[in-house]
């Protein structure tokens, strides 16, 4: 098939030592992230054709988000460079009881300013398989909004299939007052594919929803279908975390007709948890490019992301011979 389109903003993540607060850091970890270029790197890894529409500074910063897609195989013709900052975050590591933490630093970046017509989504969306992007974006502020919605009107133009991954970040929606439930909501009823839990569903239908664990789950994607009759599949994770070492983690996939869900895994030790909803989003759409079953979507992107949970980093870049490799009951994968 044709190569997939990931939309979004692109950051670079600075983090002390793990157990260091930034208040007493000497040093900085730096990763490139983003959540929908973690997805690209992700696919490329497994051998799909990615590419990568976003906007970056002319910058040193901005050339190297451009060199980690590149090394990870991500086509980054349409990368545009323009005007404005490098997005950054801070990440403290979670250390014994205390959690991780996010400090975002991204105001008035290069991709926060663009207006649609900056961006190079129409040439990069034709004759792709499928429009990959995320919650994010709508949540930067009005700006923001108006990129998603151009990302979902040339993927209607050109008739590509959108999987929409909810990413609710409070922080961000809160900073500007955004009406997070409609804007999503406008935005997700043009969606094929949804990645989101019984929260993001329940925030977009504005109820809570009954029952608990695979019920509520089984209910959420019930009532999804039944509210967006564009969707084909919504794929979601469940997490326990007993402590910041281990999780314990579980996925689902439903398809209108059918559902699989996994088995819950023990992750520990867990070295890094940042990029897992990608990492799973990854190996979820690896298997519908295939065209599998729900069973190996959900188990593949269950596998990806716990193979994420023990590497630093917000990218996921493995090839498929280390996921085959990979035994979802082995040494650092406790059952
Ligand atoms: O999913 C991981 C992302 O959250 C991370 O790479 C940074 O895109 C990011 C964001 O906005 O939080």
């Amino acid at each position: 098939g044709g190569h997939v389109v990931c939309f979004g903003e692109m950051l670079l993540r600075l983090s002390p030592p793990a157990g260091l607060p930034l208040s007493r850091a000497n040093t900085l970890d730096l990763h490139v992230g983003g959540a929908e270029a973690n997805v690209a790197m992700g696919l490329a890894g497994m051998g799909y054709s990615a590419r990568m529409v976003s906007a970056l500074p002319p910058s040193g910063l901005g050339q190297r988000a451009i060199a980690a897609l590149g090394e990870a195989g991500v086509d980054t013709r349409a990368i545009s460079l323009l005007p404005g900052r490098m997005g950054t975050y801070f990440f403290e590591h979670p250390s014994g009881p205390i959690a991780g933490r996010v400090t975002y630093d991204r105001e008035h970046s290069s991709f926060a300013l663009a207006a649609p017509d900056d961006l190079q989504l129409d040439a990069a969306v034709e004759g792709a398989a499928l429009l990959h992007m995320s919650g994010i974006t709508p949540a930067l502020g009005p700006r923001g909004v108006a990129l998603a919605q151009a990302a979902v009107d040339a993927a209607r133009r050109f008739d590509v299939p959108i999987c929409f991954d909810g990413n609710y970040r409070a922080n961000l929606w809160n900073a500007w007052d955004g009406d997070a439930r409609s804007i999503l909501h406008d935005l997700i009823s043009h969606a094929t594919i949804l990645i989101g839990n019984h929260r993001d569903i329940s925030l977009l239908l504005g109820e809570e929803l009954e029952g608990t664990g695979p019920e509520r789950r089984r209910i959420a994607a019930e009532r999804a279908f039944d509210a967006y009759p564009n969707l084909e599949l919504i794929a979601s994770t469940a997490r326990h975390v007993e402590s910041a070492q281990a999780h314990r983690l579980a996925a689902r996939v439903d398809l209108k007709d059918s559902a699989a869900q996994t088995d819950e895994i023990r992750i520990a030790p867990v070295v890094d948890r940042i990029g897992t909803g990608d990492a799973f989003a990854t190996g979820v759409l690896c298997g519908w490019l295939d065209g599998a079953e729900p069973e190996q979507m959900a188990r593949l992107g269950l596998k990806l992301a716990a193979m994420k949970h023990g590497r630093p980093g917000d990218a996921l870049a493995v090839t498929r011979a280390e996921v085959e490799a990979f035994d979802l009951a082995g040494a650092d994968v406790a059952r």
